[in-house]
This record gives structure tokens, C-alpha cells and sequence, in this order.
């Protein structure tokens, strides 16, 4: 029996070596990610692991795909449900986004403890909304619903696979070999024409809704790999002729514990891609729709963790405001607002509730009866800290990824009427719970501590 577990570490391997075939680019990144991380570890030993062992950060790898209806979306739930991979969070990119990016979000990915030290794998995975009349006219989400509703992206035989995966827990080897290969087939970017006409029709509105609905099948957007040090890389990057975006997104690069997630990106390069004309001819042309991108993580925040990170977010675009500066005079100002707000160690960051930690008895703790509260066990020894993985994505950073990669900013009428298509909508479209980032690493929190009292024969609060 080939579980899900081994299911989802498969297919992240084969997806990894289909993008490096498509996308060459994506294997220097990866090179140079995997040569960043050696050495950390060379430079800070045991330090560098703190956040996920080395085996799974060389592992580690966060897709992007995109698909045109709510239809689609649950079929894309039921194929990485197989996998062990769940719907996490809710993003609203039609807000965020000050160009036309007009669809709502989710990342599938595990979500027990064990199922993430063992392949975190994660996609993060965009619908197109297409009654949003600030992107859509009727007529245009009429024609592309048409498009859209006579497309198939994955075939029968692959979602039937799916759910017998789920239900029994994995599938035999054979089996096994035939759902990987077709689920790995169906994020492939097509040899298939695109409709030159209907591809412009829709650019004109959104680039993104063009990559979703102009064309017939769907593809992997990007692939990233993870790096213990994300500036160092991006320097590297750049040594080796490869252009990165002007920023790292995300919190700063300051004097004191990664928080959240900072990521960067390269433009998507120009790829050939077949058209056929109006007048039924086939002529090939390039699109420029994937790219790079490579992201350092850090630790889960809590929510007041997450909302000083938001206002700090807030006061240094309000301080910037109307200024030419640099990415690096940016990140200074960034660096000194933080040094100023927030705590520069886990323990500050345990006892302000800013971020999550899991709890395990210290065998070098004291003898005699143990205090009941966390704080006096964290202070005597008995107790220690390790930081929980940020395993989520930021909507501010992910509007930034799409925008980089657009080649124009399309037309959306903010005077219009939006659609409502809030994280309960999505749910409904999914078929199944949409998972609270917050209250699961609180429960990975939550469920260290009960072991941690049981160990130490404390009543249970
Ligand atoms: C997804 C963009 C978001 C990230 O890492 O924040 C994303 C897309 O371009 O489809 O991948
Ligand atoms: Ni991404």
C-alpha cells in the first residue's frame, strides 16, 4: 500500500523534475537553494534546523495552480485530498491586489504535526470568480462560463483513483504509479493551440484570468523550493544572471527570530506557446506567464502576533509613503521599526503570546514537584520551547507574486458591483471544512502541552 504520506512526497518529486523540464531556470534556483542551505548548516549546525529538519527543507517545495470554477476547484480537492493535503485559509486577492487579479484562494497542504515534518508539501491554489462585475461583463462571464464549463482538466479515470485513495488510505502500487502519473500529467503546461483571439479578449481584462481561462487545460504557475537564507540566495541569484523582482516580500531582514514568511521571485520567462489565428492559421509566439520564486519561513504567528505584524506593515508604507527608496532602504526602516516593536527572543515571543511554540519536558529539570503554570516551568528548566513553522502563505506577498508577473495590469472597474465569495462560499464549493490556520497550529500547541503535563503528572487545565 503506497499511503498518502508517500503519495504526496511522490508527487512533489515528480512535479519538481516535470518543472525542471519545462522551466530550466527553476533548477539553478534549486541548485542554489540547496547550496545556501548546506551552508547554514555548515555555519550554524544544529541552529539551522530549529525550523524543520534539513531533510525536509531540501524537500520542501509550495506549488501554484489556478483553475476557472467552483466545479474544477472540488475536483481539485478530491485529487490532493488522496494525498493527505487539506484546504487551509482563506485569500482574497481581488482585494489585495491593486491590479486585476480577480480570484479567491486556499493552500492545500497537511495538517497534523507528523504529516508536516514528513512532506509539507503545499499548493496554493486560486479560482477565477467570474460574476465579479468590477473584472467581468455579463456577456464576458456568459462566453468564458461556456469555455470554461466544456473544459476538462483532469480525466475521470484520475479523480475515480483519487477517491479511492481517500477512502481506503492509499492506493496499491500499481494504481499508485497510474494516479501519480496522470495527476503529474495534468498540471502540465498543454502543446494545445490557444485561441490568439479569445487569450487577447481576456488579457485585456485580467493577465491572470487569460492564464486561467484562455486556454484549455491548467498548469503548475510556479514551483518553490525553501532557503534557510533567503538574502544570502538572492545576492547569489543575481551573481548568476538571473534577475530577481527588486524586493524580498514579506517582514524584513532584522537582528532577531524569522517570523512568517519572506519570499522572493524571478519574472516568468517568455515561453514558446502555439496560437491559432482568427483565420485558422497555427503560428507560434511566446507567453510569459510562469516564473521563479524561492521563500525563507519562519515562525507561526499568533493573531496578536499576526496583527503587530500587520500594523508594522501599515506604518512603514504610511512613513514611505511618496518616497523614491531602494529595496535596501526599505528594509532599514523596516529592520528599525521591528527593533523597536518587536521581541528579539523566542522566550519574548512565548510569553507576549506573539508566536507558536510546542512544549517538551527537559530531562536536565529539577528535582521535586513541578509548578503548574508554563511560564514558571519555561523560567526553572523543566520545560522547553521550539518554534512552530509558519505553514501558510501572506495575501500582501501573494498579491505581490502575481503582480510581478504580469504583463499588464488589465482593467478593473472599482465602481462596480464585487461578488460575495467569502471563506464560508468556498467551503460550500470545496465540499469539506476549510481548515483555520490559527486554530491549527494552536492545536499542535495545544496537544504538546497536554503531553508535557501528563509527562510531569500535572492536572490538566
Ligand atoms: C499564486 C501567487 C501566490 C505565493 O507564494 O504567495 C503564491 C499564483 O501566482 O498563482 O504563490
Ligand atoms: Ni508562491
Amino acid at each position: 500500500m503506497v499511503d498518502a504520506t508517500a503519495l504526496r512526497a511522490a508527487f512533489a518529486r515528480r512535479l519538481s523534475a516535470m518543472y525542471g523540464t519545462e522551466v530550466p531556470a527553476y533548477n539553478t534556483l534549486v541548485d542554489v537553494a540547496q547550496e545556501v542551505n548546506r551552508e547554514v548548516l555548515a555555519r550554524m549546525g544544529a541552529g539551522a534546523e530549529r525550523l524543520g529538519s534539513i531533510g525536509r527543507v531540501t524537500a520542501e517545495r509550495h506549488g501554484a495552480i489556478r483553475v476557472g470554477t467552483p466545479a474544477e476547484l472540488a475536483q481539485v480537492a478530491r485529487i490532493f485530498g488522496a494525498m493527505g493535503m487539506y484546504p487551509v485559509g482563506y485569500y482574497d486577492l481581488r482585494e489585495a491586489a491593486s491590479s486585476s487579479v480577480p480570484v479567491v484562494s486556499t493552500a492545500f497542504r497537511p495538517v497534523d504535526e507528523a504529516e508536516l515534518a514528513a512532506n509539507p508539501f503545499r499548493v496554493f491554489t486560486s479560482m477565477l470568480v467570474t460574476g465579479d462585475r468590477r473584472f467581468f461583463g455579463a456577456d464576458l462571464e456568459r462566453r468564458l462560463g461556456e469555455f470554461l464549463g466544456a473544459r476538462r482538466l483532469f480525466p475521470p479515470r484520475l479523480l475515480d483513483l483519487a477517491d479511492r485513495a481517500e477512502a481506503e488510505g492509499g492506493l496499491d502500487e500499481e494504481a499508485a504509479e497510474e494516479f501519480l502519473t496522470l495527476a503529474t500529467r495534468a498540471f502540465e503546461l498543454s502543446a494545445e493551440p490557444v485561441s490568439r483571439s479569445w487569450y487577447a479578449e481576456l488579457e485585456r481584462v485580467s493577465a491572470v484570468a487569460a492564464d486561467i481561462g484562455g486556454v484549455a487545460s491548467t498548469h503548475v504557475n510556479h514551483l518553490t523550493p525553501r532557503v534557510l537564507d533567503i538574502d544570502a540566495l538572492y545576492a547569489r541569484m543575481s551573481e548568476r544572471g538571473i534577475t530577481m523582482i527588486d524586493a524580498i516580500q514579506g517582514p524584513p531582514r532584522w537582528d532577531g527570530p524569522d517570523l512568517l514568511l519572506r519570499q522572493t521571485s524571478f519574472r516568468a520567462l517568455a515561453e514558446p506557446r502555439l496560437f491559432r489565428e482568427d483565420d485558422g492559421r497555427v503560428v507560434q509566439d511566446d507567453l510569459r506567464v510562469r516564473f521563479g520564486e524561492v521563500e525563507a519561513r519562519g515562525i507561526a504567528v499568533t493573531p496578536a502576533g499576526r496583527a503587530l505584524y500587520d500594523e508594522l506593515s501599515a506604518e512603514l508604507d504610511a512613513a514611505l509613503a511618496g518616497q523614491q527608496v531602494t529595496a535596501e532602504e526599505r528594509n532599514a526602516a523596516g529592520a528599525k521599526l521591528w527593533a523597536d516593536r518587536v521581541p528579539r527572543g523566542e522566550a519574548e515571543l512565548v510569553a507576549g503570546d506573539l508566536a507558536y511554540f510546542t512544549f517538551h519536558v527537559l530531562d536536565a529539570r529539577p528535582g521535586g514537584a513541578a509548578p503548574a503554570d508554563l511560564a514558571t516551568l519555561l523560567a526553572g528548566g523543566w520545560v522547553g520551547a521550539r518554534p512552530i513553522v509558519y505553514e501558510d502563505f501572506l495575501p500582501r506577498s501573494a498579491a505581490g507574486i502575481f503582480q510581478s508577473n504580469l504583463t499588464s495590469d488589465g482593467a478593473k472597474d472599482v465602481t462596480a458591483a464585487g461578488a460575495d465569495f467569502g471563506p464560508e462560499a468556498l467551503a460550500g464549493v470545496l465540499g469539506r471544512p476549510l481548515h483555520d490556520p490559527y486554530e491549527l497550529y494552536a492545536s499542535i500547541r495545544a496537544a504538546s502541552l497536554a503531553r508535557v503535563r501528563d509527562e510531569l503528572g500535572l492536572a490538566t487545565e
